[in-house]
């Protein structure tokens, strides 16, 4: 049975390219006044869209449309799916969505799962039936799922099974979600039996360039998670962008890494952009460093896309296990999520050989806008701004700093910032430019150089200092494995700076510790930045997607 999901009351295409898919029309209600937008930049040829697109139609059909329905797709433990694997069942689901479970265009659908081949399936499923995939991460408690759920509006969830708990205990608080359907279950009511009685055959909803396909939430730090509407053209714009100029990827290449697809970083770095050159990838539900580092050698993983930390502690257990794991598969490594310290990035070429690619990417902006390529890198730079991109560095008013002075990032491009309902939307965005939040300096190259988080900026007797120097600082001492600087308050200099350390194995923390990383520290960087006060740990507070909440270890001080 083929579907034709296109009953909006205004889905006449030929009245009006542009017109909305969606019968339900909460994200376009939500939207920020376009005034409020970041300005949107389509200059380079590839990034002319025409104003109907659905993005499942062009990452994953137009492979099975093109006879390559045979390409390996995706793979996971004991799972091994073709492109045209992927579209049955992505098709099944969203006959699913809409036959059995009553789903609309516009519909909101709550995704929540590890990384695995049928979430995947589901996130695809939900843009071919014209639902706004809101994907959690796996280890959001209740609480944290009502906020989202309400926020959002959401009316149908798909979980996988092992995560049920969480969502029913959200539920009884949750009056606009209709209908939970689990998956990886072997119940009647599952998606699975359900989705073995379709056919398989699926037309995808007409949805327009500018429908909203995705609701990304931020892992943010303070208040009310932010919810960032991205339309099914930004999807495809940041598979134009970074990958063919920066990344690089090849037809052949097997993509695999650890940011879970609820996470932008990880639903393109695994999943949108292996699928737009016709590439693989591996889906791991759990992917520490000890558990990343065996199955890069088991698939032969070519490319691989991780948090820094992660990578500092790979190239830890290189160091001790020098050949266990047989890595010569690795073409490319991928570093985002937060500031790659030149350390790092060292460690890593000395246990591998590979030079890592950094970027940063924001939710706001759904992914990589400054990067490098290998051939490019300079340690301890982020880099410079990837084709398709805009960046500056201002000042408090808004103009434009010269090089070496530091500042605010701001950032434009094909995607851009647009919080569902939400004020903050108003400091986010400035004369058409996206503020990121973080402190920047271009250098006399034309690099731009992470400092810190504005807000993470250290004031200490009138000097300005970055905490993530600091780190970088302590991180290249061969007793530090782990460290977060932060100010705290101090009566005579308003604030000093605090040292968090986690220590290597094989080193003791004391004030004989304390006094050599102090003195490291004076003699790496200006004496001034040393921390006056460290505290050893045995680990730091970190979010699901790897970044370390210095506010944490704020709130702890205080
Ligand atoms: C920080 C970095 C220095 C920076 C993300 C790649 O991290 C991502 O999105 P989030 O919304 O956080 C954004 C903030 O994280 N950051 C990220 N990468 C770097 N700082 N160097 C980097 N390489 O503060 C930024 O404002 O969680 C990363 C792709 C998609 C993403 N969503």
């Amino acid at each position: 049975m083929t579907q034709t999901a296109s009953p909006s009351p205004n889905a006449n295409a030929n009245a009006n390219n542009a017109a909305s898919a969606h019968v339900d029309t909460f994200t376009r209600d939500h939207l920020p006044p376009r005034e409020q937008w970041p300005e949107l930049i389509f200059e380079l040829p590839e990034l002319q869209f025409p104003p109907r697109l659905n993005c499942a139609t062009e990452l994953l059909d137009a492979w099975v449309a093109r006879g390559q329905g045979d390409r390996l797709c995706l793979q996971a433990a004991g799972v091994r799916w073709t492109y045209a694997d992927l579209q049955a069942r992505a098709n099944a689901i969203a006959q699913v969505l809409i036959e059995d479970l009553g789903l609309l265009p516009g519909n909101r659908v709550l995704l929540r799962g590890a990384n695995t081949p049928e979430l995947a399936a589901c996130w695809f499923a939900v843009q071919k039936a014209g639902g706004v995939a809101v994907a959690t991460m796996p280890l959001l408690r209740a609480k944290e799922l009502c906020q989202v759920i309400n926020k959002a509006q959401i009316s149908h969830a798909l979980c996988d099974a092992r995560l049920a708990a969480e969502l029913a205990l959200a539920e009884p608080l949750c009056p606009t979600l209709r209908c939970i359907c689990h998956f990886r279950s072997d119940q009647q009511d599952g998606l699975e039996v359900r989705a073995a009685a379709k056919s398989g055959q699926f037309s995808n909803v007409d949805t327009a360039a500018e429908d909203c396909a995705l609701i990304a939430f931020t892992s943010g730090t303070t208040g009310a998670p932010k919810g960032t509407m991205h339309f099914h053209r930004d999807l495809l714009a940041i598979c134009r962008c970074w990958p063919p100029h920066v990344l690089r990827p090849q037809p052949d290449d097997v993509f695999i890494g650890s940011p879970p697809l609820a996470f932008t970083f990880g639903l393109g770095g695994l999943l949108l952009f292996p699928l737009s050159v016709g590439a693989s990838a591996v889906l791991l539900d759990k992917a520490s460093p000890e558990l990343l580092l065996p199955a890069i050698a088991h698939y032969r993983a070519t490319i691989c896309i991780t948090a820094p930390t992660s990578y500092r502690a790979m190239a830890a257990q290189i160091g001790v296990q020098a050949g266990v794991h047989d890595l010569s598969s690795l073409r490319h490594c991928v570093s985002a999520g937060e500031a790659l310290p030149a350390a790092t990035r060292q460690l890593w070429r000395e246990a591998t050989g590979i030079e890592l690619i950094d970027g940063i990417g924001a939710t706001e902006l759904l992914h990589i806008f400054i990067s490098h390529d290998e051939a490019h890198a300079k340690p301890g730079a982020t880099g410079v701004p990837v084709p398709g991109y805009r960046a500056c560095v201002l000042d408090d008013s808004g103009q434009v700093l010269p090089a070496g002075q530091v500042g605010h990032l701001a950032v434009k491009g094909p995607t851009g910032c647009r919080y569902l309902a939400d004020d903050r939307q108003r400091s986010y965005v400035l004369n058409g430019w996206n503020l990121t939040g973080d402190a920047y300096l271009v250098d006399a190259d034309g690099y731009f150089v992470y400092q810190a988080r504005t807000d993470d900026m250290i004031i200490s007797g009138g000097y300005n200092i970055a905490g993530p120097e600091v780190e970088q600082a302590l991180l290249t001492h061969p007793a530090v494995a782990e460290c977060g600087v932060i100010g705290v308050a101090d009566e005579a200099r308003g604030q000093i700076v605090k040292a968090v350390v986690v220590l290597r194995d094989g080193f003791a923390p004391g004030p004989d510790m304390a006094r050599t990383l102090q003195d490291f520290v004076k003699a790496e960087i200006a004496p001034y930045k040393y921390p006056r006060a460290i505290e050893f740990r045995t680990r730091l507070p970190r979010t699901e997607t790897g970044k370390l909440q210095r506010f944490r270890l704020r709130e702890i001080e205080s």
